[in-house]
């Protein structure tokens, strides 16, 4: 590829400016800005932990460039860097109380796959329960946190954090480069203040949208089902590592599998991973 392309394909900084104009559209949003920050969904926490009133939060997105500790699931890391990736956090504070934040998840999953089709023209699929990959590489990943009213016990809001690579990262860490892919797209014209005010938008309708219809979507997107493979359990610890064929995606996002007995199983916990052939 020559320099003057590279150039060209590179995304660009985000301008506030930009972002600002976006959310103006979005009623009651407000958003936090950072070049870097350790992590977007750390910053949500705290905010929630400091307000007097949380609705007064719903709605207020956190955007960093970059991020130094960068969260995944179950104490994993997502690697962050600036120019090639987008990080953001989106509180969500519902009127009624949260019962299955990996609902969440999962239509979280189907707004960011619905974004990047519409404005990048290219088809990501979906691997249960939080992951986008495109050309068998992830591209996406997402993190929802509940944020529990200690009182109550309740989940009184989630924070839904997204992380997205756009371009191919050069620096990118050697046990990474395998598995981390990009959106890679030849729509340059989209900024990143545009994808992010998309994506905001596209959850909050989705959040709306009649649910069967929502997860039917999440279904056709994924691409696990039909396919065996490695359940890692994390929580039922007894059960260790099987393997089983996925077959279903239940109306909780709760992953169906056929075990070699014959028998199914519910897996609303636990780590999946493709079967290797
Ligand atoms: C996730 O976890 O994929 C959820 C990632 C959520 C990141 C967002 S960014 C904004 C917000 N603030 C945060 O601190 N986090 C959220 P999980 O399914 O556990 O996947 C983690 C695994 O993905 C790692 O162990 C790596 O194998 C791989 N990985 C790390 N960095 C990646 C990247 N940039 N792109 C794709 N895969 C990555």
């Amino acid at each position: 590829m020559k320099l003057h392309d590279k150039e060209e394909n590179r995304i660009k900084p985000m301008e506030l400016n930009e972002l600002n104009e976006y959310f103006n559209q979005l009623s009651q949003s407000k958003i936090h800005f950072f070049k870097t920050i350790d992590s977007t969904n750390t910053y949500a926490k705290k905010l929630l932990e400091q307000a007097d009133n949380i609705c007064s939060l719903n709605k207020n997105v956190i955007i960093a460039e970059s991020q130094t500790a960068g969260r995944g699931r179950l104490g994993r890391k997502f690697y962050s860097p600036a120019q090639t990736g987008i990080y953001l956090s989106i509180i969500y504070v519902p009127d009624e109380k949260i019962t299955n934040p990996a609902k969440i998840t999962a239509f979280s999953a189907v707004a960011l796959k619905r974004v990047i089709e519409r404005l990048y023209k290219v088809n990501p699929k979906i691997k249960w329960i939080n992951d986008l990959y495109l050309n068998g590489k992830k591209i996406a990943g997402i993190l929802t946190e509940g944020f529990v009213n200690y009182t109550s016990g309740t989940i009184d809001a989630a924070i839904i954090g997204i992380g997205v690579n756009i371009q191919n990262n050069a620096e990118i860490p050697q046990d990474l480069a395998a598995i981390v892919g990009s959106i890679c797209s030849n729509e340059n014209s989209i900024t990143n203040a545009r994808f992010i005010f998309e994506i905001v938008n596209e959850f909050f309708k989705i959040m709306s949208e009649n649910s069967d219809d929502v997860i039917s979507e999440y279904k056709e997107s994924s691409f696990i089902l039909g396919t065996k493979i490695t359940v890692h359990s994390v929580i039922e610890s007894t059960d260790g590592i099987y393997e089983a064929t996925a077959i279903d995606i239940d109306n909780e996002a709760k992953l169906i599998v056929k075990l070699a007995d014959g028998s199914t199983k519910a897996l609303n916990s636990g780590e999946v991973s493709l079967h290797a052939e």
